[in-house]
């Protein structure tokens, strides 16, 4: 039946689901406690730790160049969604606005709600890492972290953290909220680095 025909599996999509992945229907929303509302207005971004520390606003990211960004999208509770569309801001860009101390090896990422996530420098300052502000042409939902969220996208998704609001700069690793409950430091999807 034609039905059942465009149900099979795209062999084109199958080899970019990582091993113990499924594709979600929609995208679902994976949040630990109540999503935090943060207007434009109140949203500030702070930099602390082996950097100077600053405090920037909306307008200092919207002077950053916004890209357009495709990019997978994959949960450690075994959910993947493939060409995710947002518009942001390049990571690479932002680290123009900073002036971070070389000694800095390790990033603890801060948000609203108190949710925290680490990660190395060398995972963070990549090219194609961003700070997104629209989902699919839309401004982001509360939901996926609206107004600002990070995408690292060759990491699982817990690292890509909501509402975000600060990176605090680190000589060493630190562990984030979900690294201490179990989850491996780094979160590596072709790797399945799932749990310590
Ligand atoms: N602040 C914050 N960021 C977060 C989370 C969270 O609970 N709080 N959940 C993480 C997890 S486990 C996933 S899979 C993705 C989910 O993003 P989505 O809700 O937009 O699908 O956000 C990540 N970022
Ligand atoms: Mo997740």
């Amino acid at each position: 039946m034609l039905g059942k025909f465009f149900q099979k599996p795209d062999q084109t999509n199958s080899n970019r689901v990582p091993p113990g992945q499924h594709l979600a229907k929609g995208f679902p929303v994976l949040t630990y406690g109540a999503a935090p509302q943060v207007s434009i207005e109140q949203w500030e971004f702070r930099v602390w730790g082996l950097v100077k520390p600053t405090i920037l606003t909306w307008s200092d990211f919207m002077a950053l160049p916004h890209h357009e960004f495709t990019a997978d999208f994959h949960c450690v509770t075994r959910w993947s969604k493939l060409d995710v569309k947002w518009t942001g801001i390049k990571v690479t860009d932002f680290m123009s606005l900073i002036e971070v101390d070389p000694k800095a090896v390790h990033v603890m990422e801060h948000c609203y709600g108190d949710y925290t996530t680490n990660i190395a420098m060398s995972d963070f300052v990549r090219e194609e890492n961003f700070f997104a502000f629209k989902l699919f042409g839309e401004d982001l939902p509360t939901e996926h972290g609206g107004p600002m969220r990070l995408v690292v996208p060759h990491l699982y998704a817990w690292k890509s953290a909501k509402w975000i609001n600060g990176l605090e700069f680190l000589d060493k690793e630190e562990l984030g909220f979900w690294e201490r409950n179990g989850y491996h430091r780094r979160g590596e999807p072709w790797d399945e680095e799932r749990y310590s």
